[in-house]
């Protein structure tokens, strides 16, 4: 199961809508068990992790072992059941590591093999799948996205000096993670207020990764968004997508198509900020099952009070920038996400510190 799950990671970022499902087809021959065939859950979503794996596999799936990070579908989706191709394989035995929460599967895929005689065991490798898959379990579940927050702060939590000078707070190994981090994202999002500051690309800029790249959100309630901006520029890399508040100028928005920048609206809260819950709303619903927040302390901290934040990734710095610094967490305690959230995983990446929370 544990190569099965490092196999269906390979399509975290890529494979949404769906899940970036692994699947492994082995047989126990008398000096150990032999893998036949593999598969990932493909770019877009199809076709599905199995039937790859039993397609490589070919005669020799009769009689084998499938294992999966997550239950086989039993639906007429965009392609056939899986749970089809693994009878017509002739598969004895199933081994998944969670039942799917879509309701169109949610059991029946398992009730399905079993009916046809096949073994079925749910359990192994269960704590890291629904790590894996968090971005569909929260889709399917909740209607939004899994939302990774990003944080670069330095050892007196601060996120950056007044009067928006840019300021380096990490070094190249957490850079590097957090462009994997943007590869194995769906989309990620930023603030117009970073845009027009720092003009980032939020590409994906690992040697030979740059088709890894996510979309790119931008909040922007009143559509100031230069056409002239590194993300417009970067269209031919990876889509942009605008969020804007309902007043915004229709005749900003059109000239932002015509650019292919594409533009959706949602309402604004009582503080006449855009309504955080809706846009998460609104990407699931485009399809985004992991969003990564990329912003400055401002929307983090909205992000976090409207309880939005399901795993953070503080990179912590080993400089100081002083008192007249941007504080990192904008008048919210870091203590309020240590009430929702705890730390998993911490890592040296150089002189910075990594830490991991999750829910
Ligand atoms: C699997 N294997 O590799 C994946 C699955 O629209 P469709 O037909 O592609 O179906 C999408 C649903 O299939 C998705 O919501 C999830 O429940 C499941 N994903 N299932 O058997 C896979 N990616
Ligand atoms: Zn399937």
């Amino acid at each position: 199961m544990g190569s099965a799950l490092a196999i269906g990671r390979r399509n975290l970022g890529r494979a949404w809508p769906n899940p970036s499902v692994g699947a492994l087809v082995v047989r126990q021959e008398p000096d150990g068990p032999v893998v036949l065939g593999r598969g990932c859950t493909a770019m877009g979503g199809r076709p599905h992790a199995e039937p790859q794996a039993i397609q490589q596999a070919g005669e020799g799936a009769r009689g084998a072992t499938l294992y999966v990070t997550l239950e086989p579908c039993s639906h007429h989706g965009r392609t056939p059941p899986c749970t089809d191709a693994i009878r017509a394989a002739g598969i004895a035995r199933v081994v998944a590591a969670i039942e799917d929460p879509d309701p169109r599967v949610a059991g029946r895929g398992f009730a399905l093999l079993e009916a046809s005689g096949i073994e079925v065991t749910v359990g192994p490798g269960a704590a890291d799948a629904r790590i894996d898959h968090a971005g569909h379990i929260m889709r399917v579940r909740q209607g939004r996205p899994h939302i990774l927050l990003k944080m670069a702060v330095s050892t007196d939590s601060k996120a950056g000096l007044a009067g928006r000078r840019p300021v380096r707070i990490t070094g190249e190994a957490a850079q590097a993670q957090v462009h994997l981090m943007r590869a194995q994202a769906d989309a990620v999002l930023t603030g117009i207020g970073t845009v027009l500051a720092d003009d980032p690309q939020l590409t994906c800029r690992l040697p030979g990764m740059l088709d890894r790249s996510p979309v790119r959100v931008v909040l922007d309630r009143t559509l100031r968004l230069p056409h002239s901006a590194a993300l417009v520029r970067t269209l031919d890399i990876a889509p942009v997508w605008v969020i804007a508040g309902i007043d915004a100028s229709a005749d900003a928005e059109i000239a932002l198509r015509e650019r292919g920048v594409e533009v959706m609206r949602v309402s604004e809260d009582a503080s006449g900020a855009l309504d955080l819950p809706e846009a998460a709303r609104l990407l699931a619903m485009r399809g985004i099952t992991r969003l990564m927040v990329e912003a400055g302390p401002r929307i983090a901290a909205s992000f976090i009070r409207a309880d939005l934040v399901d795993e953070a990734a503080i990179f912590q710095g080993p400089g100081t920038l002083g008192p007249d610094a941007v504080d990192a967490w904008e008048g919210v305690s870091s203590d309020i996400l240590a009430q929702t959230l705890s730390i998993t995983d911490t890592r040296m990446l150089g002189p910075d510190r990594l830490g991991i929370m999750r829910r």
